[in-house]
Protein backbone atom coordinates (compact mmCIF):
# COMPACT_ATOMS: atom_id res chain seq x y z
CA UNK A 1 0.00 0.00 0.00
CA UNK A 2 1.59 3.62 -0.63
CA UNK A 3 2.35 5.43 2.38
CA UNK A 4 2.30 8.60 3.69
CA UNK A 5 5.29 10.06 5.59
CA UNK A 6 5.22 12.79 7.70
CA UNK A 7 7.87 15.24 7.14
CA UNK A 8 8.99 18.08 10.17
CA UNK A 9 11.19 20.68 8.99
CA UNK A 10 13.69 22.55 10.83
CA UNK A 11 11.61 22.28 14.47
CA UNK A 12 14.68 23.43 16.01
CA UNK A 13 15.44 26.22 18.63
CA UNK A 14 16.91 29.07 16.80
CA UNK A 15 14.03 29.21 14.56
CA UNK A 16 11.97 30.05 17.08
CA UNK A 17 11.56 32.94 19.51
CA UNK A 18 14.79 33.24 21.47
CA UNK A 19 16.29 31.63 18.87
CA UNK A 20 19.18 33.27 16.91
CA UNK A 21 17.23 32.96 13.98
CA UNK A 22 13.71 33.51 15.36
CA UNK A 23 10.85 32.86 13.31
CA UNK A 24 7.67 35.05 14.58
CA UNK A 25 5.22 32.55 16.35
CA UNK A 26 7.83 29.89 15.17
CA UNK A 27 6.99 27.92 18.33
CA UNK A 28 3.62 27.73 17.89
CA UNK A 29 3.53 25.45 15.51
CA UNK A 30 4.66 22.78 18.02
CA UNK A 31 0.97 21.81 19.06
CA UNK A 32 0.18 21.26 15.62
CA UNK A 33 3.19 18.67 14.71
CA UNK A 34 2.24 17.23 18.05
CA UNK A 35 -0.81 16.18 16.80
CA UNK A 36 -0.05 14.98 13.03
CA UNK A 37 2.89 13.12 14.88
CA UNK A 38 0.51 11.51 16.97
CA UNK A 39 -1.79 10.73 14.00
CA UNK A 40 0.89 9.25 12.01
CA UNK A 41 2.37 7.25 14.61
CA UNK A 42 -1.03 6.00 15.69
CA UNK A 43 -1.12 4.68 11.46
CA UNK A 44 2.27 3.39 11.81
CA UNK A 45 3.33 5.44 9.17
CA UNK A 46 6.92 6.87 8.56
CA UNK A 47 8.09 10.46 10.28
CA UNK A 48 10.81 12.21 9.19
CA UNK A 49 12.23 15.36 11.09
CA UNK A 50 14.76 17.32 9.01
CA UNK A 51 17.43 19.49 11.01
CA UNK A 52 19.50 22.48 9.60
CA UNK A 53 22.93 21.26 10.96
CA UNK A 54 26.11 23.39 10.34
CA UNK A 55 29.41 23.91 11.08
CA UNK A 56 30.68 26.83 13.60
CA UNK A 57 31.68 28.59 10.39
CA UNK A 58 29.34 27.77 8.23
CA UNK A 59 29.11 29.72 4.55
CA UNK A 60 25.94 30.94 5.28
CA UNK A 61 26.70 33.12 8.40
CA UNK A 62 27.76 37.09 8.34
CA UNK A 63 31.45 36.24 9.37
CA UNK A 64 31.60 34.60 6.07
CA UNK A 65 30.10 36.38 3.87
CA UNK A 66 26.62 34.75 4.50
CA UNK A 67 23.40 36.43 4.73
CA UNK A 68 22.26 34.55 8.52
CA UNK A 69 23.28 34.79 11.42
CA UNK A 70 24.66 31.99 13.17
CA UNK A 71 22.14 29.41 13.75
CA UNK A 72 21.97 25.63 14.37
CA UNK A 73 25.37 24.97 14.63
CA UNK A 74 25.92 21.15 15.23
CA UNK A 75 25.80 20.03 19.38
CA UNK A 76 24.65 23.60 20.34
CA UNK A 77 21.06 24.08 22.47
CA UNK A 78 20.12 26.10 19.09
CA UNK A 79 20.58 22.88 16.83
CA UNK A 80 18.64 21.09 19.13
CA UNK A 81 14.85 20.16 18.30
CA UNK A 82 12.04 22.33 20.17
CA UNK A 83 11.67 20.89 23.61
CA UNK A 84 7.85 20.48 23.44
CA UNK A 85 8.01 18.30 20.31
CA UNK A 86 6.87 15.19 20.72
CA UNK A 87 9.04 13.31 18.52
CA UNK A 88 9.25 9.26 18.82
CA UNK A 89 12.10 7.50 19.16
CA UNK A 90 11.57 5.94 16.26
CA UNK A 91 11.29 9.04 13.78
CA UNK A 92 13.93 9.44 10.84
CA UNK A 93 16.57 12.38 11.37
CA UNK A 94 17.71 14.33 8.55
CA UNK A 95 20.74 16.06 9.22
CA UNK A 96 21.34 19.23 5.97
CA UNK A 97 23.79 22.11 5.59
CA UNK A 98 26.53 19.82 7.19
CA UNK A 99 29.17 21.26 4.75
CA UNK A 100 31.11 23.87 5.65
CA UNK A 101 31.03 25.45 1.95
CA UNK A 102 27.60 24.61 0.58
CA UNK A 103 24.19 25.85 2.32
CA UNK A 104 21.27 23.24 1.66
CA UNK A 105 17.79 24.75 2.55
CA UNK A 106 16.13 21.08 0.86
CA UNK A 107 16.20 18.16 3.50
CA UNK A 108 16.51 16.71 -0.02
CA UNK A 109 19.95 18.63 -0.66
CA UNK A 110 22.63 16.24 -0.22
CA UNK A 111 20.86 13.72 1.82
CA UNK A 112 19.52 10.44 1.28
CA UNK A 113 15.70 11.54 1.94
CA UNK A 114 14.38 10.77 -1.31
CA UNK A 115 15.88 7.58 -1.38
CA UNK A 116 14.56 6.40 2.29
CA UNK A 117 10.99 7.69 1.24
CA UNK A 118 11.40 5.37 -2.06
CA UNK A 119 12.63 2.43 -0.36
CA UNK A 120 9.27 2.56 2.20
CA UNK A 121 6.71 2.61 -1.06
CA UNK A 122 6.25 6.72 0.41
CA UNK A 123 4.30 8.49 -2.35
CA UNK A 124 2.69 11.67 -0.64
CA UNK A 125 4.31 13.60 1.83
CA UNK A 126 2.67 15.57 4.47
CA UNK A 127 5.12 19.19 5.18
CA UNK A 128 5.16 21.37 8.31
CA UNK A 129 7.60 23.18 10.16
CA UNK A 130 9.48 26.02 9.54
CA UNK A 131 10.93 28.31 7.71
CA UNK A 132 7.69 28.88 4.80
CA UNK A 133 9.72 30.96 2.76
CA UNK A 134 13.07 28.78 3.15
CA UNK A 135 13.60 25.20 4.06
CA UNK A 136 9.72 24.55 3.71
CA UNK A 137 9.41 25.84 0.40
CA UNK A 138 13.08 24.15 -1.10
CA UNK A 139 11.66 20.77 0.07
CA UNK A 140 8.08 20.61 -0.99
CA UNK A 141 9.84 22.12 -4.46
CA UNK A 142 12.33 19.34 -4.29
CA UNK A 143 9.49 16.76 -3.08
CA UNK A 144 7.28 17.83 -6.12
CA UNK A 145 10.35 16.79 -8.25
CA UNK A 146 11.23 13.68 -7.40
CA UNK A 147 7.51 12.82 -7.86
CA UNK A 148 5.57 13.19 -4.92
CA UNK A 149 2.68 14.63 -3.84
CA UNK A 150 2.77 16.92 -1.26
CA UNK A 151 0.41 18.52 1.30
CA UNK A 152 0.90 21.52 2.80
CA UNK A 153 -0.63 21.88 6.78
CA UNK A 154 -0.91 25.54 6.67
CA UNK A 155 -0.88 25.64 10.85
CA UNK A 156 1.93 24.09 10.99
CA UNK A 157 3.97 26.36 8.97
CA UNK A 158 5.59 29.82 10.01
CA UNK A 159 8.06 32.23 7.79
CA UNK A 160 11.14 33.99 8.46
CA UNK A 161 9.77 36.93 6.32
CA UNK A 162 13.19 38.89 5.83
CA UNK A 163 10.31 40.93 2.95
CA UNK A 164 6.74 41.05 4.43
CA UNK A 165 5.01 38.54 1.79
CA UNK A 166 7.49 36.06 1.26
CA UNK A 167 6.09 33.40 3.09
CA UNK A 168 2.54 34.29 0.81
CA UNK A 169 5.05 34.43 -2.37
CA UNK A 170 6.41 30.83 -1.05
CA UNK A 171 2.88 29.50 -0.53
CA UNK A 172 2.44 30.84 -4.11
CA UNK A 173 5.13 28.76 -5.83
CA UNK A 174 4.40 25.53 -3.78
CA UNK A 175 0.91 25.51 -5.25
CA UNK A 176 1.70 26.55 -8.28
CA UNK A 177 3.83 23.46 -8.69
CA UNK A 178 1.40 21.13 -7.55
CA UNK A 179 1.28 21.54 -3.65
CA UNK A 180 -1.96 21.38 -1.48
CA UNK A 181 -2.48 23.78 1.29
CA UNK A 182 -4.41 22.20 4.16
CA UNK A 183 -6.21 23.52 6.52
CA UNK A 184 -5.80 21.30 9.31
CA UNK A 185 -4.21 18.21 10.72
C1 LIG B 1 16.52 28.09 7.21
C2 LIG B 1 17.51 30.12 6.84
C3 LIG B 1 18.76 29.57 7.00
C4 LIG B 1 15.26 27.29 7.34
C5 LIG B 1 17.77 27.52 7.36
O1 LIG B 1 15.27 26.24 8.03
O2 LIG B 1 14.24 27.71 6.77
N1 LIG B 1 16.41 29.39 6.94
N2 LIG B 1 18.88 28.26 7.26
ZN1 LIG C 1 20.75 27.36 7.87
Amino acid sequence: MAATALIIVDLQNDFCPGGTLAVREGDQVVPVVNALIARFSGQGAPIFATRDWHVADHISFVAQGGIWPPHCVQATRGAQFHPDLQLPGDAAIISKGERQDRDAYSGFDGTDLADRLKALAVEKLVVCGLATDYCVKATVLDGLEAGFGVEIMAAGIRGVEVAPGDSQGAIDKMVERGAVMSAAP
